[in-house]
């Protein structure tokens, strides 16, 4: 049962979403990163405030997860968004930096969280399904510094439902896929039989599987539920609409830039995507931002309409 006066390391959820876990309510947790590190200040704060919205409208509870003052919280409280939002010191922590950062305690460390951290605090509370933008993975430069976000092998190893627009479009995109058939994580194509392109609306890549509703979703889980406890996300790719998509041609011209401008600046590790999303932002005019937020928005609603779904089953 969860809890929200929890065990030390436990994650402490928001009285709202203990009330809907407790009672079987729909809940979407929601990555912070994105808030902290993937969008610019101030309008990330008002963008995580939408999309709490979002949730709530289409009638179910956001949760929010970021580890604040060395406790990690599932369900966040306006304020504590605020400071996700606002406050530099918050830092950007993957999966294998939550126990670093609980362990101090009080004096312990607020850090946003990415998709693999998120997903680890989330389907820990017992929340099912879960929304971002796009997901981390196996960037161009694979060859030469073996960077892969750790999303991927978290989400190998962790039963929840993941709405994204795909894995972000500054990543080698078959490469990434690749390593998600190698480590058995199920993709759906919502609506669309490619895997969507984050800004795009289309990678270009097929994929094997499309579903067209939330209750086709929901079929899904159920029968990975029936095979067994899945051990592993179900991936829903679901693309941003073709009119809020950013033009292609700027895309791929701009993120040639990007990519050039990273190796130039030596930007490594963690830093690399923050990075390559503020120069497509800035080398865009803001086009690129406005189709992220677009994919965000899009994934949000449709995490919820499952979620909901999935609850009245
Ligand atoms: N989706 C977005 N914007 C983001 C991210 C996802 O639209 O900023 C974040 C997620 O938190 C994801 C992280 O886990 O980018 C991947 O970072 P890395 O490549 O360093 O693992
Ligand atoms: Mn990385």
């Amino acid at each position: 049962m969860p809890q929200n006066s929890p065990e030390p390391y436990e994650p402490v959820l928001s009285a709202e979403v203990h009330a809907a876990l407790s009672t079987g309510l729909p809940v979407v947790a929601l990555e912070s990163t994105i808030i902290a590190h993937g969008l610019p200040r101030p309008r990330n704060l008002s963008v995580a405030r939408e999309l709490e919205g979002l949730v709530r409208s289409a009638g179910a509870v956001p949760a929010t997860v970021a580890v604040l003052d060395g406790r990690a919280h599932v369900g966040l409280g306006d304020d504590q968004l605020e400071r996700v939002a606002g406050d530099p010191a918050v830092r950007k922590l993957g999966h294998r930096d939550l126990a670093p950062a609980l362990a101090a305690g009080a004096s312990g460390a607020s850090g946003a969280t990415t998709v693999s951290a998120t997903a680890f605090l989330a389907a820990r509370a017992g929340v099912g399904v879960f929304a971002t933008g796009g997901l981390g993975g196996v960037h161009r430069e694979w060859a030469a510094d073996q960077d892969e976000s750790a999303d991927l092998r978290l989400l190998a190893g962790t039963g929840i439902t993941v709405v994204c627009a795909g894995v972000k479009s500054i990543l080698d995109v078959p490469a990434t896929l690749q390593r998600l058939e190698t480590l058995g994580v199920c993709v759906v194509g919502y609506g669309t039989g490619h895997f969507p392109g984050f800004y795009l609306s289309s990678s270009g890549e097929p994929v094997d599987w499309t579903v067209h509703s939330p209750e086709e979703v929901v079929e899904v889980i159920r029968a990975r539920e029936a095979l067994g406890e899945p051990a592993s996300a179900l991936i829903v790719a679901n693309p941003v609409a073709e009119a809020d998509q950013l033009d292609p041609a700027l895309h791929d011209r701009v993120l040639a830039e990007a990519l050039d401008a990273c190796r130039e600046r030596g930007i490594s590790g963690q830093g690399v995507t923050p990075f390559l999303l503020d120069q497509l932002m800035r080398r865009t005019g803001g086009a690129s931002l406005e189709a992220n937020l677009a994919a965000v928005r899009g994934n949000v609603t449709l995490a919820a309409r499952i979620a909901v779904t999935a609850a009245a089953r």
